[in-house]
């Protein structure tokens, strides 16, 4: 544990953050996240998969800068403090049927429809994302009835490309050209998992994939239903914790790519 956590303070600094950014008083506290159930329009879903470092700080994070959200945690039968942390904050926490990211999105999408939302909010459970763009993506998707979603775009000219490890940052510039050319749909950071989506445009979607491929998937699923698809750069911060994504993960996206161009 101890080794896992200052691994994660290394690489941080290592990337140039600081690692001081985890506030470990807050991770501690009890915070009653989902108390305005009835009155929340949004729903903050979350797939964890052993992420004890990081859920704390961005679920936290997140109830800083939004009012009345609902919190979602699926989690991917970690066997760490994930699910003890998300439950001692508030967060409803379900577990997903089977496993993999796309699966755990599914379960997510299944949940919601039972509720009364307006707008979806994906994020990662590793602190990666920042939640102050939040806000800014759901005033977009409200003074546009034509977009569909809003991404964070980490390719801009905030980010400092050395954090991002060099063959990840190919193989995302490859998915997306190639995502444009087969798919039509065209974005600086097709993979990105900071997301918000109007609820009408995703409550007929029943996901396919299983694991990581699940961000191309949605993209064109949105891309195919009439809305438009907006992004908004930000910053990336580096992960604490395990990562789970892999290289080969990159050739199952290529396949749903082209298992969608096909199908199409
Ligand atoms: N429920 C669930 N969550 C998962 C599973 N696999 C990954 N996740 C979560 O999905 C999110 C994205 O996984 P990451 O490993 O961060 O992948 P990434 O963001 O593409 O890559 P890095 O952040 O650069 O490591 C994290 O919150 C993971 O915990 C799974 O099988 N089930
Ligand atoms: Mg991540």
């Amino acid at each position: 544990m101890k080794r896992k956590a200052s691994g994660s303070k290394r690489k941080a600094a290592e990337a140039g953050s600081t690692p001081m950014m985890i506030d470990k008083h807050k991770m501690a506290t009890k915070m009653n996240l989902n108390r305005n159930e009835k009155k929340a329009k949004i729903l903050v879903v979350v797939a964890a998969l052993n992420e004890e470092e990081g859920i704390g700080p961005t679920l936290s994070e997140i109830n800083d800068n939004l009012d009345n959200a609902l919190y979602l945690v699926v989690d991917g039968r970690s066997d760490d403090n994930t699910v003890k942390i998300a439950k001692e904050m508030g967060a409803q926490v379900v577990f997903q049927k089977s496993s993999g990211k796309g699966d755990a999105i599914a379960t997510a999408v299944e949940y919601a429809n039972n509720l009364d939302v307006e707008y979806v909010v994906f994020t990662d459970a590793d602190f990666t994302y920042p939640a102050e763009y939040l806000l800014e993506m759901i005033r977009i998707l409200k003074k546009n009835p034509r977009i569909g979603m809003v991404c964070g775009n980490r390719f801009n000219n905030h980010v400092h490309l050395g954090r991002m490890h060099n063959i990840l940052y190919t193989g995302n510039r490859l998915i997306a050209f190639i995502h444009n050319l087969l798919n039509g749909v065209n974005m600086r950071d097709p993979l990105t998992g900071l997301r918000v989506v109007r609820w009408k445009a995703l409550k007929n979607w029943q996901p396919k994939s299983w694991g990581f491929d699940v961000e191309v998937e949605l993209n064109y699923y949105i891309e195919r239903t009439g809305y438009q698809i907006a992004e908004i750069p930000i910053h990336y911060r580096p992960r604490v914790g395990e990562k789970k994504l892999q290289i080969r993960h990159g050739f199952t996206i290529l396949k749903r790519i082209l298992t969608d161009a096909v199908k199409s």
